[in-house]
């Protein structure tokens, strides 16, 4: 029976390229961390994992990832992108990739005491607000999905 599960899970991991813990959608896989961090260590702890901060490319993967933030009951995470280098210009880090889609809460971003880190917020109705990279948030990790690659861990 133990045996069966586990080429079940094996079987699974090859169906969907993600790793066990993490998520499929479209061509990436995503991990909802169970801790809140900083902005910095979020990214740090993503690239650990050799991911990144989810970017956010469009509205059907913002909404997916609203979905795991309400299965997991999670109602802040930090999002890869900031306006850390130039005020006002939202990238997606670290590439420094311009957004191509965004989803601003209604009179956000408003850089309040000059806050330049993307969030996503429930309480903005799961829409993106910037906030002080030192706050502390869940974080949501992208990487490439696996896909035909399945030896890869
Ligand atoms: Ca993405
Ligand atoms: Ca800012
Ligand atoms: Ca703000």
């Amino acid at each position: 029976m133990i045996r069966t599960i586990g080429c079940l899970f094996n079987l699974l991991h090859i169906a969907f390229g993600c790793l066990i813990g993490w998520t499929p959608f479209n061509t990436s896989c995503y991990h909802l961390s169970g801790e809140s961090t900083s902005w910095m260590d979020a990214m740090k702890m993503c690239e650990m994992r050799g991911a990144y901060l989810a970017h956010v490319d469009a509205a059907s993967e913002d909404d997916f990832i609203t979905s795991l933030m309400k299965t997991n009951g999670v109602h802040n995470v930090w999002l890869g992108g900031s306006d850390w280098s130039v005020e006002g210009q939202w990238v997606w880090e670290p590439e420094g990739t311009p957004f191509q889609y965004s989803r601003f809460s209604s009179g956000k971003p408003d850089n309040k005491n000059g806050e330049n880190c993307l969030v996503k917020q429930a309480h903005h109705h799961y829409h993106w607000n910037d906030n002080d990279c030192d706050d502390h948030n869940a974080y949501i990790c992208e990487n490439r999905n696996n896909l035909g690659n399945p030896a890869v861990g």
